[in-house]
């Protein structure tokens, strides 16, 4: 016995040595593995473990659910507890598949004795053997005992094997103490500008003023309009204080924009694009589809009918209002949550996916075409979002953008997680932008202290802002009486600021670009500044101009 015990020893010592999971290939049978199901839940589910089971014929896991609870936690098939060390940063990785196309969500959770939500991803599973992969700080709280918990919500038969937990390089704090110094790097340019007369005469030994106006990264919120009222006033007086892009929230999704055929509610969302122009703001447009069953989609009369029914409607939605809109929206959220809401590409074929794309940019050629989606950034479905993105590039479709949400519920915000997990969207060559960033969560609401929603807020900001691949950041609302979640704006009820707002402020009012300079012999003025629009003036003329990239500009002054 104790021969057979150093053996296995050794074997796991060579074998898996970085594994922080004993048997986690279950070589060794169902030890440390686990199916839970809610003793006071609806429901039912069985497991083996056994020879055949497992990837290439190997001792794998069968999981059969045969009923499930609304609630998503009520059936979990668990890893066995590992144990993790202070201030380390591990990767997930496991093998997983499913007789029939399924989502399950993987908790990653910290123990014990009470288990708390540490992170966690969503993994679509098919027929074949996928591997599935996650990187996450282990101590959110001080956890030192963990576990990962497989929530399996719809019935049929899962298999799972090869379960890897291995630590990873160490969070990068060095990154974010040197935000700043990259953010002069990437968000500045080195310019030059002649100043003539109106008849191109060079304006020579003058001081000339200088101020950005406008950022060229775009900083924006979720818009919810109303008809005008003092409150109304108030809250797009607040956004223009505060923003400078928008998107709409709910305007133009499809059953909400086009709730009875051929009736698209343009009246009202005409309110956003007049807005808009009004205060030169870009605008978004969000999301010409979205898969959800939820909120009255699956009752939307384009779903009525036939795949082939739906895909003409489809068509025609995206064609009709990408050339309505051309020039009013800069850019559209084609498919809302593709990897979250995939049931209707399973029932009609996943080609819809990559024709809307094709659709969109044949009727609207400028606008950039986004796909946008959630926990790929703010926890760790990274992988998963990766393969979609990449696919759609492998076919050519034009896909342009890259969508994270950035809703980060409860979760910790912490710069290093989020910059590798952007660093891998990042390879995929395209513009990333923050799309809907909040931290609160459904139900507790904010569930941290106004205080601490400041600094959390300043953090994500300062982060995403001094990362060179994201080109945008929007918050999904601003104020709590217009937001989906309880408290989870900057401004309360009664219209007042939480501390978020000055720390919003202050941020920006840090990075702005404002100098006086001399013209020299020949009309040059040389300054270094943040990219975007500045107000210039020199001799009491002023004028406007646009500094996107270093290099030499002409101001002809209208003297
Ligand atoms: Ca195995």
């Amino acid at each position: 016995v104790r021969a057979l015990f150093v053996f296995i020893l050794v074997l796991s010592s060579i074998a898996f040595s970085e594994n922080k999971l004993s048997n986690g290939h279950m070589e060794f049978g169902d030890g440390g593995w686990y199916l839970w199901v809610n003793p006071d839940g609806k429901g039912k589910a069985s497991m083996k473990i056994k020879q055949g089971y497992g990837t290439q014929g190997s001792i794998g896991a069968r999981v059969q659910v045969d009923a499930v609870d609304a609630t998503n936690w009520h059936v979990q098939f668990q890893v066995p507890d590992w144990i993790a060390e202070k201030g380390k940063n591990y990767r997930l990785s496991y093998k997983a598949r499913s007789e029939a196309k399924k989502i399950i969500h993987t908790a990653i959770m910290g123990g014990a004795p009470g288990w708390e939500y540490v992170d966690g991803a969503d993994a679509p599973l098919n027929n074949s053997w996928q591997e599935f992969s996650q990187e996450f700080e282990a101590h959110r709280g001080g956890f030192k005992q963990m576990r990962v918990h497989l929530f399996l919500t719809q019935k049929g038969v899962y298999y799972f094997d090869d379960f890897y937990i291995e630590e990873v390089a160490p969070p990068d704090t060095i990154w974010y103490s040197e935000a700043d110094s990259r953010i002069e790097q990437i968000r500045k340019g080195d310019f030059k500008i002649k100043v003539t007369d109106k008849e191109g005469n060079p304006l020579i030994n003058q001081k000339l003023k200088v101020k950005l106006s406008r950022h060229a990264f775009p900083f924006g919120t979720a818009l919810n309009l109303n008809v005008d009222s003092d409150e109304e006033r108030w809250y797009r007086k607040t956004a223009t204080d505060l923003f400078w892009e928008g998107v709409t929230e709910n305007a133009f999704k499809w059953p909400e924009y086009e709730h009875k055929k051929n009736k698209p509610n343009r009246k009202y969302l005409k309110e956003y694009t007049d807005f808009a122009l009004k205060h030169g703001w870009t605008l978004r447009g969000h999301a010409l589809e979205w898969g959800i069953e939820k909120y009255g989609f699956d009752q939307h009369w384009a779903r009525q009918g036939s795949c082939e029914e739906y895909r003409k409607h489809l068509k025609n939605r995206i064609d009709r209002d990408l050339k309505e809109y051309k020039g009013l929206f800069q850019e559209y959220d084609v498919w809302n949550e593709v990897f979250h809401e995939p049931a209707i590409f399973n029932r009609c074929g996943w080609d819809l996916l990559d024709s809307s794309f094709h659709w969109a940019h044949r009727a609207d050629p400028t606008a950039v075409l986004y796909v946008n989606e959630y926990q790929v950034v703010s926890s760790g479905g990274t992988e998963t979002y990766f393969e979609i993105i990449k696919g759609l590039l492998d076919r050519g479709v034009p896909v342009q953008g890259i969508g994270v949400q950035c809703h980060f519920n409860g979760k910790k915000i912490i710069p290093a997680l989020i910059k590798s997990r952007l660093d891998r969207l990042g390879e995929l060559g395209l513009p990333i932008k923050v799309t809907e960033f909040d931290i609160g969560d459904h139900i507790e609401g904010l569930g941290v202290s106004e205080e601490e929603q400041a600094i959390l807020m300043e953090r994500f900001i300062r982060t995403a802002f001094s990362h060179p691949k994201v080109q945008g950041l929007l918050f999904w609302g601003f104020w709590d009486n217009r937001h989906w979640l309880k408290n989870g704006g900057i401004f309360r009820a009664d219209r007042s600021p939480k501390p978020a707002v000055a720390a919003i402020k202050k941020l920006w009012s840090g990075w702005s670009t404002q100098k006086e300079i001399q013209t020299d012999s020949q009309g040059f003025a040389e300054f270094r500044g943040f990219f975007g629009t500045y107000e210039l003036e020199i001799a009491n003329q002023k004028g406007k101009l646009g500094l996107l990239k270093s290099g030499e500009y002409f101001w002809k002054n209208s003297r």
